[in-house]
């Protein structure tokens, strides 16, 4: 492999704006990740959070109120016609993600939406099209990137320090949905998609692998199961909720909750990744290595702020988040001194901050590669497809169609 090509270039607005000193931001879905949003914009200083959006107007007033936001609607077309918004978040359930993002862009708003962009590669095409036709500027929640360990990965693999790549393979595992009593929208078709853990988590795995080796996705192979068949549905349904006294009816689950898939890249790289949710004692285990001819590259989310490097000729040894060691590209997305611990939530901000500061410069200024946009989200919806189609098919080789 030689080195990273100019990545997604084409998914950035086409038309810069004036700049501007300040932002309004808007949120729809104040769900567990939309909090998150709202909290990193608030930590950029240049960030008002203006309204938020969710289907009721007293479930809208309560999130408000607990995130101390001054306006709340319950309308998406309330919010989205607010002049004092230029940013739109979209943290929905995915079945929302292309109505909200299509209203936003009518508006001529920025958007930032949660991935998976839309609930198919067509329905996400389209997104790129619309956005694309309003020059505004598009970015989808690939916060991983962020993670200054991950930048420090990627310039190593294009530095060629590991020599040409030929391997990556890794797994993100979480145990949230082991119990039958666990339940999510993501595992309802109508509102998640047809893929459910491939499409949560796997996509973000797939989106890492592509930015670390400078190189896309061209195939799969996909073998997807359901370990838990049957699940109790409560009357209120929460991500990561936990066991309660609640009212619950018997569903059949048919999205997938274990996948276990092969890749093979565009340069020749080849790949493996085991996603699944039903993994006991795994929380939030994303990981990923590469394995170079020079030497291979291992990055773990639960303990990001080291990066393992490993040798055949010398000792194997780690890498610290350390600014004083770290490279060039990574060492902005560092914030802290060696040994000070950096976390989720400053690896998101990291992404959110990148975004912002684009929106501000006009969209005149280069794209930072951490800051994923609407080309990557299609992209990952094409991989989705490509996954299912594989699956279907009884597991064949299949070709990611762009
Ligand atoms: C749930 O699986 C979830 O919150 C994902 O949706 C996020 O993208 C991931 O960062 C953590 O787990």
């Amino acid at each position: 492999m030689s080195g990273h090509r100019e990545e997604h270039a084409q998914g950035v607005a086409a038309t810069p704006r004036a700049p501007k000193a300040r932002l309004g931001m808007g949120l729809v879905g104040p769900g567990f990740v939309g909090v998150h949003h709202v909290d990193a914009v608030r930590r950029l200083g240049f960030v008002d959070v203006v309204a938020v959006a969710d289907v009721t107007e007293a479930s809208a007033a309560s999130a408000a109120a607990a995130m101390h936001v001054p306006t709340s609607y319950g309308s998406i077309e309330a919010l989205v016609a607010n002049p004092a918004i230029d940013v739109i978040h979209v943290t929905t359930p995915n079945h929302l993600h292309a109505p909200v993002t299509r209203a936003a862009i009518a508006h001529g708003k920025h958007v930032i939406s949660e991935k998976p962009l839309a609930m198919s590669a067509a329905e996400a095409r389209d997104l790129v099209e619309r956005a694309e036709a309003a020059g505004i500027v598009h970015a989808v929640s690939f916060n991983y990137r962020g993670n200054p360990m991950v930048q420090q990965v990627r310039q190593m693999v294009a530095a060629g320090e590991i020599g040409p790549v030929h391997f990556v393979h890794g797994a993100y595992l979480q145990d949230w949905l082991i119990e039958d009593t666990d339940y999510s929208w993501r595992l309802e078709p109508d509102k998640g998609g047809r893929s459910s853990a491939f499409a949560d988590i796997g996509s973000h795995w797939c989106d890492m692998a592509q930015h670390l080796v400078g190189a896309r996705i061209t195939s799969v192979l996909a073998e997807l199961t359901t370990v838990v068949t049957t699940r109790l549905k409560p009357a209120q349904v929460q991500t990561f909720g936990t066991a309660d006294n609640q009212a619950r009816e018997a569903v059949t689950i048919e999205s997938e909750d274990l996948a276990t898939i092969l890749l093979r890249f565009e340069n020749g790289v080849k790949g493996s990744v085991n996603i699944g949710q039903v993994c006991a004692g795994h929380k939030n285990d994303f990981w990923l290595e590469v394995n170079g001819r020079l030497g291979s590259l291992r990055w773990r989310q639960e303990d990001q702020n080291h990066v393992w490097f490993g040798s055949r000729r010398t000792s194997n040894r780690e890498l610290d988040k350390d600014p004083s060691l770290i490279g060039d590209a990574a060492r902005p997305y560092v914030h802290l001194p060696g040994g000070h611990q950096q976390g989720w939530s400053d690896a998101f901000c990291n992404v959110i901050r990148d975004i912002y500061r684009y929106i501000a410069a006009g969209g005149d200024a280069t794209k930072p590669p951490a800051f994923a946009t609407f080309a990557d989200g299609y992209r990952a919806a094409c991989i989705i497809d490509a996954v299912l189609a594989s699956h279907d098919n009884g597991g064949v080789w299949t070709p990611v169609r762009v």
